[in-house]
């Protein structure tokens, strides 16, 4: 198949609501600010569409005590709903017009709606289902009945797989059939915090997963090729990088930081090594919060880490 290699649409999505800390939802921004657009187009040679300005959806978060109560133990649903229903259309219409859909978040729940934006034009398009590369610490595959914190940003991929299902509407019922990932097309790299219900879910459907301890026996050449060779050579590749998949150490600035995690150095190898396969469809790089670290050191080096990745998807480093 023939993706327009060469455009790129872009959604940036100030939106916080997946979990209790502020900032996140400036995320893109401070990417925007640090000339990461400029490069892709400059630099890259990307045509770029879509946001140049950021959707700040700060309107749609809960602006009064009980406006958006808990549904299912889950916090803020009716605004991640929504959010994420508005997302699923903007990377949806990208994505069936064969532009790569780079999202900046933003907390991690905005993937229900990057992910179920294309899979639903990957398979209107290609007649294909897409895969998945899930890059972080956590798996973000609680139901919202096995989550303790509530926080949707640690429920994604329950939701697009269809593991967690709700009916109504408003509380992500909009989420169809042919906006799910199958879960066999799903894989994980940089797990180390990983909650015992999640484990049950990882276990129950066998889904593959690449944890540290994975990588330090195999190393992340081996890692990625063993990832790659699940989903298939020639299937349409969606990447999910959460930040806090790097060490604290490169990307100290983000919410649920957890020590131990891959270099910056093998972050940018996972990127270059999916943009190497000619598949990429769409690449989400979220949970960047220039507020959380301790110094300004530490939210430069995110903001520079964060950049780093999306550039590398996108083939900056390859010759
Ligand atoms: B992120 C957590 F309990 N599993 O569900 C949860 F450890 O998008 C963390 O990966 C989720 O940053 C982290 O709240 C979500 C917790
Ligand atoms: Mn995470
Ligand atoms: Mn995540
Ligand atoms: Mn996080």
């Amino acid at each position: 198949y023939l993706p327009k290699q060469d455009e790129v649409g872009v959604i940036a999505v100030g939106f916080s609501g997946g979990q209790p800390k502020v900032g996140v939802d400036d995320g893109p921004q401070v990417l925007i600010d640090s000339g990461l657009l400029t490069q892709l187009s400059q630099d890259l040679g990307y045509k770029l569409f879509g946001d140049d300005k950021v959707n700040l959806y700060r309107e749609l978060l809960p602006q009064s005590e009980n406006a958006d109560p808990p549904f299912r133990n889950m916090k803020n649903p009716l605004a991640a709903s929504a959010v994420t229903r508005r997302i699923a259309q903007q990377t949806y219409e990208h994505s069936v017009q064969g532009r790569i859909a780079l999202t900046l978040g933003g907390d991690h729940s905005i993937a229900i709606g990057t992910i179920a934006g294309t899979a639903k034009a990957t398979r209107e398009r290609l007649g294909r289902e897409i895969g998945v590369i899930w890059v972080d610490a956590h798996s973000d595959i609680n139901t919202p009945e096995s989550s303790d914190s509530g926080n949707i940003h640690g429920m994604p991929v329950a939701f697009l797989t269809g593991i967690a299902k709700e009916e109504r509407e408003e509380y992500f019922g909009w989420l169809k059939e042919d906006m799910l990932l199958n879960h066999r097309k799903l894989v994980y790299i940089g797990l180390r915090d990983v909650d015992a219900g999640e484990k049950r879910i990882l276990r129950e459907y066998g889904i593959k997963a690449f944890s540290m301890f994975d990588i330090d026996r195999h190393g992340i050449g081996r890692v990625v090729e063993m990832a790659l060779a699940h989903i298939g050579a020639d299937t349409p590749i969606h990447l999910s990088f959460d930040v806090d998949a790097l060490d604290p150490q490169w990307a100290p600035s983000t919410g649920t930081p957890v020590r131990g995690g891959l270099t910056l150095r093998e972050g940018d190898y996972i990127c270059e090594s999916v943009h190497e396969t000619g598949n990429l469809i769409a690449v989400d790089l979220v949970e960047v919060n220039p507020y959380l670290a301790s110094d300004e050191k530490g939210k430069q080096e995110t903001i520079r880490a964060g950049s780093s990745l999306v550039r590398c998807a996108l083939g900056e480093s390859l010759l």
